[in-house]
């Protein structure tokens, strides 16, 4: 008997006598064996699996990093072209204005080359046998303007202006005050507003509510310190800039206004 043959015999025999405790090495040693063989092809199967899923996840991943970089690339271009569109937006809303402002200033210049002309045309009427204003009359729009040289109450002035067939200024807008304020070389004149009443009205009927109001700072404020009784309810053109309200008996030189006649 061979060496080996004779240690299995013998290790058999201590199996069987169960020399060793729990377990017989010689059975491990059988199981190891038989083991060890069998796991070598699955092993292998093991490894060709796990690069197969190691395969399959890198394409998945690769697969999201370039669905993940077309959607970037796909954003980036709306967004180009959302912006090219708003650039497109802005120019041609600047264009418009540009075409707008254009408009207006053209046609603010024809209608300040018209009414230089109209102007012009007046002033040879004047000197013509058929004036749109009579001799010492100013005017300005529909209106002739007279500038009293005498000073006289409210009243009085009034009456001549009647005379005359006009009456005190009534003051429509900006403009026509504009238009006084140039004529009235920071004088006073009395204009054709009162609260004699107790309610501001234009002679001429026009709404006090609806013409601009031109009245100096703290004025209207009905003073009675002046001594000459009552308040103050007649309007004047101060220093020829804003409105006061004086005493209705004061002598103030006074502006009379009439419309054309064509
Ligand atoms: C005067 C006005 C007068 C009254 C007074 C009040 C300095 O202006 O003419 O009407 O308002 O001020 O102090
Ligand atoms: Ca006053």
């Amino acid at each position: 008997m061979r060496g080996a043959e004779k240690l299995e015999m013998e290790t058999d025999q201590l199996c069987e006598d169960n020399v060793y405790t729990k377990t017989c090495d010689r059975d491990i040693w059988r199981m190891r064996n038989t083991s060890t063989a069998k796991e070598i092809p699955a092993a292998r199967s093991r490894k060709h699996r796990v690069i197969l899923i190691l395969g399959v996840l890198l394409i998945l991943a690769f697969i999201t990093v370039v669905t993940l970089i077309s959607f970037l690339f796909i954003y980036y271009k709306s967004l180009q072209k959302e912006m090219l569109q708003m650039k497109n937006d802005s120019d041609v809303k600047h264009n418009l204005t540009d075409r707008i402002m254009a408009y207006y200033s053209s046609d603010n210049r024809r209608i300040m080359e018209l009414l230089g002309k109209v102007s012009e045309d007046l002033q040879n009427m004047k000197s013509s046998s058929n004036p749109l204003c009579s001799e010492g009359w100013r005017h300005y729009g529909p209106s002739c303007y007279y500038l009293s040289s005498g000073s006289k109450p409210w009243n009085t002035s009034n009456k001549e202006c009647e005379n005359k067939e006009a009456h005190l200024v009534v003051i429509n807008s900006e403009e026509e005050m504009n238009f006084l304020r140039g004529i009235a070389n920071k004088e006073f004149f009395w204009i054709g507003l009162t609260d004699a009443d107790g309610t501001w009205r234009w002679v001429d009927g026009t709404p006090y509510d609806i013409t601009p109001k031109f009245w100096g700072e703290d004025q209207p404020d009905d003073w009675e310190d002046h001594g000459l009784g009552g308040g103050e309810d007649c309007a004047a053109l101060r220093y020829g800039y804003d409105w006061n309200d004086a005493h209705c008996s004061e002598k103030v030189k006074y502006i009379c206004e009439k419309k054309m006649t064509f």
